[in-house]
């Protein structure tokens, strides 16, 4: 029987932020919280009547009631079919791949990506539309304007679905099928990469250590790089998905990652190390001794992709999110291919990519992916560096190093400062705002600024404008600094102070970056103010 739900609290408005909606995982289980987001979705797309979706999220607490529920009320909403991963898991990227491949109407996936999870942590939900990428603006706008009318939901009375067992089910007349997660993922990658030679280099006695954070790629990362490729057993870490995460966060940076980078700084680091996030579309990758910006990771990745048989024909660009340092755009004015400058968060790839305008994209924040699927891809990233390493036997130092000595290298570190009350982190930015046109010309900390603006993206492909997307500093000596706030976050703001500095060919590429950094960094902090603003004189976080 199908009920409809009045809905008699209005829940305040529910705005999806850079990647879908997150909050406590407590504000989620109010009543009707979650419901409202989801039949507000539902009503955005013009309703669910015979639509198919996919649905699955990362493992963390309240996955799998959440799954119950949505999928009542997609059932109540006349939907024909939903697509669920075993147990509920599916990764965010074999998630956008099912989305494609089954030709669906999009996909609910649940996920609060690298922020922690449990009673107390953090929850999230995110609609993906048909061609498998994160709902652009148009649609968040309205998803959030339905969360603000909502006054029912519909929701059909039925006993729960079992997830654990893979086939095919029903809920009132909707069809649920429950597939392994990765099959299909995995399947998709052996048509991208060359599976022999990896298995040869591992053969070769070539060893590696990924650390899945008890988070959702351990089951991939065993399938494929152990099972299928043949990396010794153990290899893979902390590979069964927990609902809390171990108690940590399923974040691949130098504060919850410590134990594999310092295992890859070790005298016993193997030759290859990896991480991934909660819901699996970050990457973070080293070599022994030697991490692997995220910015130096995609021009890496563009300028040898054509090594793997998936880009043996080259690529058609790269895009890469603002913050993002200018890495990627040297490469492809070698290549003398596209190349492009988005804002932050990966639904702004969407266009490029549907257009065939770009073959990889990335962001900073350790994602990078292509045109295979429609969100960035941790596993994919590191498949590709080892279908590269087997094809140059070279070690990640070496094709680093290589890499620096052809484009010169972009010193990048991007200083996070966490849970700033609201209130001093906007007074900060729109003070910063206010100044910006009269920055240009003007001298701090013996750095002098050649431009200041603030970022807004007109999409080549559909016309539509981003406005205030963040702040850009360029000084004099090929250095920069990029302001943001995170779109993410669930307690205050966090500041995002991105900094980059450009070392050309033939110079010094293996300093500090920190040390490298001091001069922008001390000219940014002048200002913008940060410890009048926020009494902080260090970030929380570095990477
Ligand atoms: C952060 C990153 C951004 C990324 C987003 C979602 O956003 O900076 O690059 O796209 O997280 O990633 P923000 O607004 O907090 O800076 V994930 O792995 O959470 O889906
Ligand atoms: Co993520």
């Amino acid at each position: 029987m199908t009920i409809e739900v009045v809905n008699t609290t209005p829940i305040e408005g529910q705005k999806p932020g850079t990647s879908g909606l997150r909050k406590k995982t407590r504000v989620f289980m109010q009543p009707t919280y979650l419901e409202n987001f989801v039949q507000a979705t539902f009503n955005a797309i013009g309703g669910a009547k015979g639509k198919c979706f996919v649905v699955g999220g990362d493992g963390r607490f309240l996955n799998r009631p959440a799954i119950q529920t949505i999928l009542k009320m997609a059932a109540a909403n006349g939907a024909a079919k939903v697509i669920v991963g075993q147990n509920g898991l599916l990764s965010t990227p074999a998630a956008s791949h099912l989305i494609r491949q089954n030709q669906t109407d999009g996909g609910l996936i649940l996920s609060a990506s690298h922020n922690p999870g449990g009673i107390d942590q953090d929850f999230g939900v995110k609609f993906n539309t048909a061609n498998g990428g994160p709902a652009p603006e148009g649609v968040t706008d309205s998803i959030y304007l339905q969360t603000q009318s909502l006054d029912h939901y519909s929701i059909l009375q039925a006993p729960d679905v079992d997830l654990g067992t893979t086939g095919t089910q029903a809920i009132g007349t909707m069809q649920v099928d429950i597939v392994d997660p990765v099959t299909d993922y995995q399947a998709l990658m052996e048509t991208l990469f060359d599976f022999d030679k990896i298995r040869a280099l591992f053969i070769s006695g070539f060893t590696i250590r990924f650390d899945a954070m008890h988070a959702v790629t351990g089951p991939y990362a065993t399938a494929i790089l152990q099972d299928a490729l043949g990396a010794p057993s153990g290899s893979v870490v902390n590979a069964i998905p927990l609902e809390d995460f171990g108690g940590g966060h399923p974040d691949p940076n130098p504060v919850w990652a410590k134990e594999i980078i310092d295992l890859m700084m070790s005298d016993t680091a193997p030759d290859f190390g990896a991480a991934s996030d909660g819901d699996g579309d970050r990457n973070m990758v080293l070599g022994r001794g030697i991490y692997v910006t995220p910015s130096d990771s995609l021009a890496v990745l563009a300028a040898n992709a054509h090594l793997a048989p998936g880009y043996r024909d080259g690529i058609a660009g790269v895009a890469r999110s603002m913050p993002t340092s200018l890495a990627s755009d040297r490469v492809a004015a070698k290549l003398g291919i596209n190349s492009y400058e988005t804002p932050t968060g990966w639904k702004f790839f969407g266009n490029l990519l549907d257009a065939g305008m770009v073959t990889l994209c990335g962001e900073e924040s350790a994602g990078t992916g292509s045109n295979h699927v429609r969100e960035k891809d941790g596993l994919w990233a590191v498949l590709l560096w080892l279908n590269i390493l087997a094809e140059r036997r070279e070690s990640v130092t070496g094709v680093l190093t290589d890499h620096w000595q052809i484009y010169g290298r972009d010193y990048y570190s991007r200083h996070d400062y966490e849970a700033v009350p609201s209130d001093a982190a906007n007074q900060l930015m729109s003070e910063l705002r206010s100044k910006l046109s009269d920055l240009a010309g003007q001298s701090f900390a013996g750095l002098n600024i050649v431009s200041a603006d603030e970022f807004s993206y007109l999409d080549p492909v559909d016309g539509s404008v981003s406005e205030n997307q963040g702040v850009r500093i360029n000084f004099t000596g090929d250095a920069r600094a990029v302001l943001r706030l995170s779109g993410t976050g669930t307690e205050g703001a966090t500041l995002r102070v991105y900094l980059e500095q450009f070392a050309p060919c033939g110079a010094n590429h293996f300093k500090d970056p920190q040390d490298v950094l001091e001069k922008v960094r001390n000219a940014t902090s002048i200002i913008i103010g940060i410890e009048r603003h926020t009494g902080r004189t260090n970030p929380d976080v570095m990477t």
